[in-house]
């Protein structure tokens, strides 16, 4: 919030229409931005109709080329120290960083992973990077919800490179899969994924692992886990056949290795584009978010009518007491909804 012009403060206070704030977004203001992120992070139905209204505007008059990043990793393993500087050298380059976080976590504890921005106190200076906290209190989908949007809006914003951290716990790399171009996995030097408290599948999801911390007494180390990985990852088909998951070392505080993320993020994108598959990718993702949307929604219009939700009670019951099976409550429930919706 540091560039932010005090008239643009007092202007905010009147009531500004979607309009005016998706415009104020085209032409790289900061404060609508924000404004419009708190909007779509916004479960109250006027705040939300107003942030529809800034989404249509804004896909009909912007088109950013941007390259999405997810950086994840266990807690600690360095993730912002790393953004920090990565994004330093992107904005070097002449790029606009926008950082985003998933934490679902913070929807129950209402703390944020980048809460302090300690760990970007530079990047968060800088004209051309947007750095914005997790969301504190949404749900999991509104987190989904809120952080896709928001990088449409950064986009719209001028921003071309989105990074994405996300905390290596619960399902948050698998959201960030499904918002993200590349995936990058940094591990700690050591052996094994149980040691790293790395869950199942989380390597396979990777298209660029950096072994960090990679420093100081720690090279042999780093050397030797590098080796595993790389070795595990010869088992796994990546989806884009022609790639091979690099497994560097790196040191996010020493800002080593840093330049070859940009080389692979580079080699992965151009490969990436050539085969078709860039933007297959996104439309994909985009796809698959309006049928989860859906599900979600259908979901909650059912548990909403009375009628579905005094039965589903009464099922219940019938479970406790063992007296039927599920599958014969799921038939009757098929035929009550379908009965439901056919008398509408
Ligand atoms: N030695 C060494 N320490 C590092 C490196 N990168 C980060 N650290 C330290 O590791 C600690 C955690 O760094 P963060 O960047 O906050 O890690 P994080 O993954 O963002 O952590 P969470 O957001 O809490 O999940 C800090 O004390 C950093 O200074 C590195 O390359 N080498
Ligand atoms: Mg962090």
């Amino acid at each position: 919030m540091n560039h932010i012009n005090p008239s643009y403060r007092s202007k905010f206070k009147s009531k500004r229409s979607a309009t005016e704030i998706a415009k104020a977004i085209v032409e790289r203001d900061r404060f609508a931005l924000s404004k419009a992120i708190t909007l779509v992070e916004s479960s109250d139905p006027t705040k939300k109709q107003i942030s529809t209204e800034i989404a249509d505007y804004l896909a009909n008059h912007t088109s950013t080329k941007s390259i999405r990043i997810a950086i994840s990793g266990s807690p600690g393993v360095g993730k912002s120290t790393l953004i920090e500087k990565w994004g330093l050298q992107y904005v070097n380059q002449g790029h606009k960083v926008a950082v985003l976080a998933i934490d679902p976590s913070s929807s129950v504890t209402h703390g944020s992973i980048l809460g302090d921005k300690t760990r970007m106190e530079e990047l968060g200076q800088h004209r051309n990077a947007y750095i914005r906290p997790s969301a504190a209190g949404l749900t999991l989908g509104g987190v989904h919800h809120a952080t896709r949007e928001s990088i449409r809006l950064c986009e719209s914003a001028g921003y071309d490179i989105i990074l994405i951290e996300t905390v290596g716990v619960g399902q948050s790399e698998s959201m960030a899969a499904e918002m993200s171009d590349i995936f990058v996995l940094l591990l700690l030097p050591g052996a094994g994924d149980e040691i790293q408290g790395i869950k199942r599948g989380i390597v396979e999801l990777a298209d660029i692992v950096a072994i960090n911390k990679a420093d100081e007494d720690r090279i042999q180390l780093a050397t030797e886990s590098a080796k595993s990985y790389r070795n595990a990852l010869s088992l796994y088909h990546h989806p884009i056949l022609e790639w091979r998951v690099p497994v560097s070392m790196i040191s996010g505080l020493r800002g080593f290795g840093i330049n070859l993320l940009t080389d692979q993020v580079n080699a992965f994108c151009k490969l990436s584009k050539e085969k078709g598959e860039f933007d297959a990718k996104r439309i994909k993702q985009d796809i698959d978010w309006l049928y989860k949307t859906i599900e979600q929604e259908v979901g909650l219009l059912m548990y909403n009518n009375p009628n579905i939700s005094d039965t589903l009670t009464n099922f219940k019951s019938q479970i406790i007491e063992g007296k039927r099976s599920t599958h014969s409550l799921i038939n009757e429930l098929r035929s009550l909804i379908q009965r439901t919706y056919d008398n509408q």
